[in-house]
């Protein structure tokens, strides 16, 4: 049997735990338990399945201390944001729940007399989901939630580098009464969700991760489907300051957007699209706070900012930020890694500040995922909006103004799929709908109402009690001669 390791991103000596490689029989039993579980859950009534659900939210609240110490252990969030990834589960769990007892479909009047029309969910049979390490608790419950409250069996690969945090939130919900079975987890690397997802027994495949993995992901899905795939990939995310915003509260954004989670979050800030006439002073203050900031083991109260995830994600994110410097942006602090004395081998990465950045130099264009932010420069609105529009993904944005003409316009013409006003461009809602444009996925949403769609499918019922043979389009029409 071949295994792996998690390890501890701040003390890269200390392992998490030791995980088994799915092989293709593994993960074939996975997908047949999931099958057998699926018929007899599919039976139970909505409402009974959503208090199930709910419940697995009160295990998850009375256990959140433990498991955002395993997020931290494991991810190497500082504590209080792992709180928030475990509190978005609960969240999660208590929204879900209402939605057991919320409309599930809707009513239509038919054309013919003595007919009428409804639709109504009906579930897809056996998810896979192939999940990331970045909120390790929060996103498996985003997919799964929804999916097992749709009547689905689920088949999970979470990212290899936060298996045991998958594994204690599956453990959670099983205390929580989730039949055995019904929710299976499987470990390892990329072939494992290759296996997943192209498993004649898995009807839809829900990713969370990087565009190209992405692309691949649904490329194999339909050579063997089609199967419904709904895509969660990266972002570029930008906030707006124009010359009246309030700059207090900017530099308090960007701080938390750009450099909390060590910028590791989809939604990240990592452009600061900023009013000429403010950016001098805007640079300096920023500068000013971040420098401040403790970078340092996650686990301590007092750390602002923790590890980035591996040695090879500080690597890339310093790539980055040398070819940034390259094509002509001015480093104003950070850039550099760093290894603070408490954290022996650890891969932290220095909140960082870029200036000059032009629309198509690299780093204007490319995911960090890091400490990394860019300011580039606009002289007006219009500017500001093509600036941030002209990037391949559209996950969020953001813009800060007093103006409630330009904030409103901007809601209507940035190119992203969540706006924040007068906040950063993290920290959404689990009941409004998360996901983006363009290159950030393909249409579907998470969370939210609309959160059940991929994992349902709609079944539109007509009902004629006229006893007769009604013919639509044609009896209510006249007769062609
Ligand atoms: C992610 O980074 O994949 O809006 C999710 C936020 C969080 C979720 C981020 N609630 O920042």
């Amino acid at each position: 049997m071949t295994t792996f390791e998690s390890r501890n991103p701040a003390h890269p000596s200390s392992i998490v735990g030791t995980f088994a490689v799915a092989d293709a029989a593994a993960v074939d039993d996975a997908v047949r338990r999931a099958t057998g579980a699926q018929r007899a859950w599919a039976q139970v009534p909505v409402p009974a399945r959503a208090e199930i659900i709910g419940s697995i939210g009160d295990v998850l609240a009375s256990r959140k201390a433990d498991l955002a110490r395993l997020v931290t252990l494991e991810a190497g969030k500082i504590l209080v944001e792992a709180g928030g990834d475990v509190q978005e589960a609960v969240d999660m769990a208590g929204f879900i729940a209402g939605q057991g007892r919320a409309a599930w479909g809707t009513t239509h009047p038919c054309e013919m007399p003595n007919k009428f029309g409804f639709t109504t969910r009906h579930p897809v049979g056996v998810v896979g989901m192939i999940t990331p390490w970045n909120f390790p608790v929060a996103i498996p419950s985003w997919k799964i939630f929804p999916a097992l409250l749709a009547g689905n069996g689920v088949v999970i690969k979470p990212s290899e580098l936060a298996p045991a945090c998958c594994d204690a939130f599956v453990e959670a919900c099983v205390a929580a009464g989730v039949p055995a079975d019904l929710v299976n987890v499987v470990h390892g690397f990329g072939d494992v969700g290759a296996a997943i997802t192209t498993h004649p027994g898995v009807r839809a495949i829900s990713f969370t991760g990087s565009v190209p993995t992405g692309r691949r992901v649904a490329a194999a899905a339909m050579e063997v489907g089609p199967k419904l795939v709904s895509l969660e990939l990266g972002g570029k995310n930008a906030a707006i300051v124009m010359d009246d915003a309030d700059l207090d509260l900017v530099v308090e954004g960007a701080l938390f957007g750009a450099f909390g989670t060590s910028g590791q979050r989809c939604t990240s800030t990592s452009r600061l699209v900023v009013h000429r006439a403010v950016a001098d002073e805007l640079v300096e203050r920023i500068t000013a706070r971040a420098t401040a900031l403790r970078v340092g083991d996650p686990m301590d109260a007092t750390t602002d900012v923790g590890p980035v995830i591996t040695a090879e994600s500080a690597a890339r994110i310093h790539g980055m930020v040398e070819r940034a410097i390259d094509e002509g942006n001015t480093l104003v602090m950070g850039g550099h890694a760093v290894e603070p004395s408490e954290c022996e081998g650890g891969s932290f990465y220095t909140p960082t500040l870029l200036r000059g950045a032009h629309r198509d130099s690299y780093i204007a264009r490319n995911e960090v995922f890091g400490p990394v932010l860019a300011v580039l420069e606009v002289e007006s609105f219009d500017d500001a909006i093509e600036t941030v529009n002209d990037c391949e993904y559209g996950l969020s944005s953001a813009i800060y103004t007093h103006d409630v003409n330009l904030a409103m316009q901007a809601v209507h013409r940035l190119d992203t799929g969540i706006v924040y006003v007068n906040a950063p461009t993290i920290g959404a809602e689990i009941h409004l709908p998360f996901g983006g444009n363009k290159h950030t996925g393909n249409g579907y949403r998470e969370a939210g109402t609309r959160g059940l769609e991929q994992f349902s499918e709609t079944k539109s019922v007509y009902i004629d009690y006229s006893g007769r043979l009604q013919k639509a389009q044609i009896d209510n029409r006249e007769a062609l001669s």
